[in-house]
This record gives C-alpha cells, sequence and structure tokens, in this order.
C-alpha cells in the first residue's frame, strides 16, 4: 500500500501499511485499480469527444467515482468493486461508439478480475506499475500525484454541482484529458506545471459552478446566527458539504417534531434562506470539526447523516446510529442510495431525545461573497480611512495531527484594526470568538465550506478592483491549512489566479518534491507556516 494524498499521511510520508485515517491496504488497492480503470476511461473519452461523441453517463461517473476515492469518502470494498466494473463497462459501451479502432494505452482495453480477491491483487499491481513507470523522475511524479489528487478536489465540487443539477462538459473533458495524461511518457516537467495549472483553472469554473448551483438553489446566504446548544426534543444530525441532502431530510421531517441539527462543514447551511428560513426545524449547529466525531457522535442522542467527507471509523457505541449517502461508505453502515430517510426519521423518534434546551450560545454564519460585497462600500472606506489595517483569510481544513493550534493562536493574536475571514473547518478552533466590530463591520467572517472558497476568491478581486490594485496589493494575507484533496485543487487554483505570498501549513504535503516547492516558492512566494508571531508581522510589515 501506498498512498500519501492527505496531510494525516504517515511518517509525512505516505501510508505503506495501513492509513492513518482508517483505510484498509485492500481498500487502498481497490481505489488504485479504480483510478487505474478511471484512466483508461478518461482516455477513450478523450478520444470520443474528438468524434463528437460524449457520454454524460461517464461524465459524471467519472466524478463520483474519483470523490469516492478522496480522504474519508468511502472505505467499503464492496462500493470501490461497483465502481470498478462500472467504469470499465462504460469505457467498454464508449469505445464500441468511436468509427474507428483507436491506438491507446493499454488500460484502454485492461480487463478486470471478478472476484474481490483478484481485483485486490490487480489493485496492489496496478499500483506497482504507476510507481515504477514514475520512479525515474521524482518531480515529475510528484506532478502526476499532485494532479490526480487535485483531479479528486474537483470531482467533488463536480459531484455536488451536479447534485443540484448544474454541468460543465469542460470540467468533464478536462477531468477526462488528465487521466488520459497520466499514461502519457512523454510529458516533460513543464508539460506537468502546466497541466496542474491548467487544474488550478478548472477548479476555479468548477467553484463557480458550484457557487451558482448552491445560490440559484437556495439563494445568497445571509448573515445569519445559529444556535449552539441543544433544543429538548427528537434530534437528527447531518454532517459533510452536501446542501441537497440536507434540504431533502428537512423536507421530510417537516411536523415531524424532530429538530435537525448540522455538523461539521454543513454549518454555512444556516446561511442560504431556502434552507434556515423555508425549515425552522434546521434549528442549529452541534459539534465541531471532523475530527471531533467520535466523540461529539457517541455524545449525540439521534441518528446521523453522513453526506460526504470526512467520515472517520465509526466507533461502536455509535455505529448503528450512523448512515451514509451518496459517494459516502462503510462496511455495515446503512446506506441511503435515493434521498430517502424515512429509516433515519423512525429510528430518530425511537431515540432517546434532548431532554432539555440548554443556555443559548450561538455563533454567527452566511458572510460569502453576495453578503460581503453589498457592504463593499463601508469596506473600503474604513480601509481608506485606516479603520481596517489589514484582511486575514484564515482557511483551510481543520485535522487531527498536533501543530493546528497555529491557527487559534493566530486569529487571537490578530491586531483589533484588521478583520478575519474564515471558511472551511479549520474555523472550528476560533468559529465562537468574540473578535467585535469595526465600524459594524464583524472582525470574524464565515465566508462558508471548503466548497466556498469561490466566494473568498470573488470577495478579494472585488476588492482589488474597488481600489484598482492587483490582489497581490491588497493588505490582504491567506492563511492556509490543508488535510485533503479539495485543498490541493483550492491551492493550484490561487497559484492559476497568480496569488502570492500564500502561507501553507501545518506541514507541507507529502507528495510535493523539494524541487517542485523550491519551483513554487520561486514563482509564488509559497512559504510554510512559521509561528504565529512572526507570520503575523511578516504579513503586516
Ligand atoms: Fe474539512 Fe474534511 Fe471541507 Fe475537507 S470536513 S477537511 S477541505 O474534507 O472538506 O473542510
Ligand atoms: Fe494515509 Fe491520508 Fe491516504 Fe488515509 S488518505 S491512507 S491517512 S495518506
Amino acid at each position: 500500500m501506498f498512498c500519501s494524498q492527505c496531510e494525516q499521511t504517515a511518517s509525512e510520508q505516505g501510508c505503506l501499511k495501513w492509513g492513518a485515517c482508517g483505510k484498509s491496504p485492500d481498500v487502498d488497492a481497490l481505489q488504485d485499480l479504480l483510478l487505474h480503470c478511471l484512466r483508461g476511461l478518461g482516455e477513450v473519452a478523450t478520444i470520443a469527444r474528438q468524434y463528437g461523441i460524449l457520454s454524460f453517463e461517464a461524465n459524471t461517473f467519472t466524478c463520483e467515482a474519483l470523490f469516492s476515492t478522496l480522504t474519508n469518502v468511502n472505505f467499503d470494498a464492496e462500493d470501490f468493486i461497483h465502481y470498478i466494473h462500472k467504469t470499465v463497462q462504460l469505457r467498454d459501451n464508449l469505445r464500441a461508439l468511436l468509427p474507428q479502432p483507436i491506438t491507446g494505452s493499454p488500460l484502454c482495453w485492461l480487463s478486470v478480475g471478478e472476484t474481490k480477491e483478484e481485483l485486490i491483487q490487480q489493485g496492489k499491481n496496478s499500483e506497482f506499475d504507476f510507481i515504477s513507470q514514475s520512479a525515474s523522475n521524482v518531480d515529475i511524479f510528484s506532478l502526476k500525484l499532485t494532479v490526480i489528487y487535485g483531479l479528486k478536489g474537483i470531482a467533488a465540487y463536480g459531484y455536488h454541482a451536479q447534485e443540484l443539477g448544474h454541468h460543465d462538459e469542460r470540467v468533464y473533458a478536462f477531468c477526462h484529458e488528465a487521466l488520459a495524461a497520466l499514461s502519457n511518457a512523454d510529458l516533460t516537467l513543464d508539460d506537468w506545471v502546466n497541466i496542474a495549472l491548467k487544474l488550478g483553472e478548472v477548479n476555479l469554473r468548477v467553484m463557480e459552478l458550484l457557487d451558482a448551483a448552491n445560490t440559484e438553489t437556495y439563494g445568497h446566504p445571509v448573515p445569519t446566527t445559529v444556535a449552539l446548544n441543544p433544543h429538548a426534543g427528537k434530534a437528527i444530525l447531518v454532517s459533510g458539504h452536501d446542501l441537497k441532502d440536507l434540504e431533502e431530510l428537512l423536507k421530510q421531517t417537516e411536523n415531524t417534531g424532530i429538530y435537525v441539527y448540522t455538523h461539521g462543514e454543513l454549518l454555512p447551511a444556516h446561511g442560504y434562506p431556502k434552507l434556515k428560513q423555508k425549515y425552522p426545524h434546521l434549528y442549529g449547529h452541534y459539534g465541531t470539526a471532523w475530527q471531533n466525531q467520535t466523540r461529539e457522535f457517541a455524545d449525540f442522542p439521534g441518528p446521523i447523516v453522513m453526506t460526504t467527507n470526512c467520515l472517520m471509523p465509526p466507533h461502536q457505541t455509535y455505529k448503528n446510529r450512523v448512515f451514509t449517502c451518496g459517494p459516502v461508505g462503510w462496511p455495515d453502515v446503512t446506506h441511503l442510495s435515493s434521498r430517502d430517510f424515512t429509516a433515519v426519521i423512525k429510528m430518530a423518534l425511537e431515540l432517546p431525545r434532548f431532554t432539555e434546551t440548554q443556555e443559548p450560545r450561538q455563533v454567527m454564519t452566511g458572510f460569502a461573497r453576495n453578503a460581503v460585497l453589498n457592504v463593499a462600500d463601508e469596506v473600503i472606506n474604513a480601509v481608506k480611512t485606516g479603520k481596517i489595517r489589514h484582511f486575514f483569510l484564515v482557511g483551510g481544513c481543520d485535522g487531527a495531527k498536533p501543530g493546528r493550534s497555529y491557527y487559534s493562536e493566530f486569529v487571537e493574536k490578530v491586531p483589533q484594526d484588521c478583520v478575519v475571514l474564515t471558511l472551511a473547518c479549520g474555523k472550528f478552533r476560533f468559529f465562537d470568538q468574540e473578535l467585535g466590530e469595526i465600524n459594524g463591520i464583524p472582525r470574524l467572517m464565515d465566508v462558508g465550506q471548503c466548497n466556498d472558497a469561490y466566494s473568498a476568491i470573488q470577495i478579494a478581486l472585488a476588492l482589488a478592483n474597488a481600489f484598482n490594485v492587483d490582489v497581490n496589493e491588497l493588505p490582504l494575507s491567506m492563511i492556509l491549512s490543508w488535510y485533503e484533496q479539495k485543498a490541493v485543487s483550492i491551492l493550484l487554483t490561487l497559484l492559476y489566479l497568480g496569488i502570492k505570498d500564500i502561507r501553507l501549513g501545518p506541514t507541507l504535503p507529502a507528495f510535493i518534491s523539494p524541487n517542485v516547492f523550491q519551483l513554487l516558492q520561486r514563482q509564488y512566494n509559497l512559504q510554510p507556516i512559521t509561528t504565529p508571531d512572526a507570520d503575523l508581522a511578516a504579513c503586516l510589515a
């Protein structure tokens, strides 16, 4: 087994015996075989496009299948066996439509075994082949891994957008082309740098697509107060990132007396008018970031719906209360395949309730691009009159490894005349801090999920436009934390946009080779975080 795709990776090199996330070597091998087969599908789909042949099913399936291999999404071998066979079937169907025989890599014809054991062995062989073919150039290998992981990020955004009926053929075409490129031994280091930056560009497009999907479906987020204290009554907890899953659950729980709570990255859902305002039983938020779920889920009285990442190995104390949706999976945990939440609702009504309403505690969310840009004049004025000195975007993933207290300490030390924008689950280290206001503008604004990075980028670009400066000349510093592969695709988007001086932590990705990192340092002044004091001083200098 070799997997280095997330920040949690063992010894900061790669998980070799068992995933630090709980992924078994067998599931890792099946994920490798799935990726191998998707590369074949990518090649055939790319050739088919040249003949004007498009397969909607192959497009959407590619996103779902890639998303399933992202960290903490799916741990169920049976799901991967299904995905592998479906990939081969879609590839063969597309290949049969081609007007003439193709010359492609052997992956265009690869046949896969039937039994689980055969597939696992084939997966191990495919991983060995990929590593040995790439090992001669460690920097190209590093960039290939960067592209594979970035593709998983694009696929996650693409999947969420397609669930709301939004698609872009250019995104699908790029995914297939990049998968196909992995079999092209002629590509140079420069070619791979260009593919990685192109990935950043396409990721910007897919994030824009998702932003349009979310805001057209649920309205633009508005600043909203969210209760953090439980309310007496029956309860369901929904975690992950998928707004459609949450909406369907809210519809089905209307008038049942059940209170629905968000967990983790679903906190920003409260900001959407067509969720919070339409469904008052979307009561509040329970818990913090993903890595605290084993404690928080154990304490929650009702069933828990896991819509997307990040799922941790469920403890026996609550495993029978967990339900998964979409690409998420865990063996022996009930999977809901059609957004029918009947079983969840039945369990919620049978299980104990929160017995009392606890003392009110609350946070604010909903400061997405529309809400912030609605007060752009006030913000610009506050900057021009010196009331706001600097903006910090402290965003990204949280994680289980030590060293992440940097981010909460950083926010605590941000001077009073500076504003902090945040997004994704890293904010749970400081999301309930009272930072006050500057001229009515909150000093801490939650832009949304990691999936809302597009919103933060639009805020930065609009401010640059208003001040008539390059975005790098804004009084804005980006202090990012990464954990999984959506963060890889977002970082590539920021680099594609030419954004410099980003500080990245808590550690640098293991899959970035020293030479590739040097290149990023040289061109973008990308730098690792140091200490809150030193980084703050440097940003404000
Ligand atoms: Fe966090 Fe997990 Fe949203 Fe990531 S919940 S770590 S960037 O998967 O997705 O921010
Ligand atoms: Fe290790 Fe992360 Fe891969 Fe899991 S996803 S096996 S923790 S590198």
